[in-house]
């Protein structure tokens, strides 16, 4: 595996194992703060990424490469708000977008076709939860702060959190 790749894709280990705590730690507060769909959504969110990142570390090994299991940055575990919570999760599919279309573009740089090929399901993976971020937070502009819309979203967002739990 080429080298530059290979460190590529192990920073890119530590970007989804990072999102999958900061996911972690955004479903508890809203577990405690009463949003129960909204924690089920981020738990189901926080194990999607840990897949994310267990998928590359196989890959990184199954080429030759040597994946690295990151130390993780503490995840921040206070919010001000549902729209403060839902701002971090699009701020954060949108970092990890970022860093994924840096890899796709070293690929293409050195010629790797495979991990290019692999990492196609990165793009749409993101594309979607960059658009699913972006609706909620749509949502959530709409409602401001209505108590009664606060609480008919987190029931609303239960489907969601089943939806992706049946894609883990
Ligand atoms: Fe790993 O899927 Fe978003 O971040």
């Amino acid at each position: 595996m080429i080298k530059e790749i290979e460190n590529l894709l192990n920073d890119q280990v530590r970007y989804e194992a990072n999102a999958s705590m900061h996911y972690l730690a955004m479903a508890s507060w809203a577990d405690v703060n009463g949003y129960n769909g909204v924690s089920e959504f981020f738990y189901a969110n926080s194990e999607e990424e840990r897949v994310h990142m267990t998928k590359l570390v196989k890959f990184i090994n199954e080429r030759g490469g040597n994946a690295i299991i990151p130390a993780l940055d503490a995840p921040k575990t206070d919010f001000k708000s549902l729209n403060d919570l839902f701002e971090d999760f699009l701020s954060s599919e949108v970092y990890v977008t970022e860093k994924i279309n840096g890899v796709i573009f070293e690929c293409l740089n050195h010629k790797d076709y495979n991990t290019h090929n692999f990492m196609q399901w990165y793009v749409s993976e993101q594309l979607e939860e960059e658009a699913q971020a972006r609706t909620m937070l749509d949502k959530l502009n709409i409602i401001g702060d209505d108590k009664t819309g606060h609480y008919m979203f987190d029931r609303d967002i239960m489907t969601f959190a089943k939806a992706s739990e049946g894609k883990v």
